[in-house]
């Protein structure tokens, strides 16, 4: 049984007050992160019959090809709305302006996209990236000072997510911008682990074998990071807070707050997923006829090692 209903015509015009569900196209970005599969849960739990909702999901794996022919779906399924969680920011245009045509409102959801008229979604939920990118500096500065190295020559090595996801230039941009202030930091290679911990473990492997000097790992995302934590143990070397190499990372899923408590990451900045509520709250004030602000920042923090045993089991993902 399909679940993009021919009956949403009637959810259309009579409205959930009706008892009729509101049908949500979501096309996500994949499976390739705790992160993402968090995301999911919060929008798959949300986003349910008992809520008012029909959700029809889609898993883009990763292509922005499939999110197209994802979107062409909902808007011929004559969806009420589409969400989207984009892959890369730019390469919209012509499917939100077939949406638009089509009189769907559009929300976008953790990254964002780069278009050239604003009035192609009606709203965007999601975390400031720039602002992660700045923290983790912040951090690594005050982390080094603590420890006696704010001289020292450091030498860094990022692997980079997505190339083009708003996640990934935000990171990338904010770190880049700030160290700038730091002349005895050297970035030695930028390169993306696509935010999976396998391709994070294979770049993570090559940067050993070309630098015997890197003093931190900038993992644009947990599941990197650990990959990056196997590639160094595999070489024989140490990570973490009493290692030989710093880990800095992205995220803070639970399993990045065990690699702390287990001593192997020094610090995670956080990226909240649980957007499945948020985009609720802005589909419900839009059903109501009401305004909604057009951009949505998450409120986030930095977790470094020495909280993350205490830290943990307030955390939900
Ligand atoms: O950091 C990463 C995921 O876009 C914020 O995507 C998201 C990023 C997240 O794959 O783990």
């Amino acid at each position: 049984d399909s679940p993009a209903s021919g009956d949403k015509s009637a959810s259309k015009s009579d409205g959930a007050s009706s008892g009729d569900l509101i049908v949500v196209g979501f096309s996500q970005v994949g499976a390739e992160s705790d992160w993402r599969t968090a995301n999911t849960e919060s929008m798959k739990s949300t986003f349910t019959k008992e809520n008012g909702y029909e959700l029809i999901f889609d898993d883009a794996q990763q292509k922005q090809e499939n999110q197209i022919k994802a979107v062409r779906n909902f808007i011929q399924q004559d969806v009420d709305y589409i969400v989207i969680a984009p892959v890369t920011e730019t390469g919209w245009d012509t499917v939100l302006q077939e949406a638009k045509e089509a009189g769907i409102p559009v929300i976008i959801v953790d990254r964002m996209i780069d278009v050239s008229d604003d009035s192609l979604f009606t709203a965007w939920v999601g975390s400031n990236f720039l602002q992660e990118g700045y923290d983790a500096v912040k951090w690594l500065a005050e982390y080094l000072e603590k420890n006696g190295r704010k001289d020292e020559q450091i030498n860094i090595v990022t692997l980079q997510g997505t190339i083009g996801s708003s996640a990934q230039i935000g990171r990338t941009d904010g770190f880049a911008e700030k160290m700038a202030a730091y002349p005895n930091w050297t970035m030695l290679e930028k390169q993306t682990g696509e935010f999976t911990q396998s391709k994070g473990q294979e770049v993570m492997e090559s940067f050993l074998k070309s630098y015997d000097d890197i003093d931190v790992v900038v993992a644009e995302n947990d599941n990197m990071a650990f990959g990056a934590i196997d590639a160094i143990k595999a070489a024989g070397k140490t990570c973490g807070p009493n290692g030989d190499i710093i880990i800095i990372s992205f995220d803070a899923v639970a399993a990045a707050f065990d690699a702390m408590i287990e001593g192997t990451m020094n610090v995670s900045i956080e990226c909240n997923p649980l957007h499945g509520p948020r985009v609720a709250e802005i589909i419900k004030k839009l059903e109501a006829g009401q305004t909604v602000d057009k951009l949505q920042y998450v409120e986030e923090g930095v977790f470094p090692a020495e909280t993350a045993a205490e830290i943990k089991p307030t955390r939900a993902y």
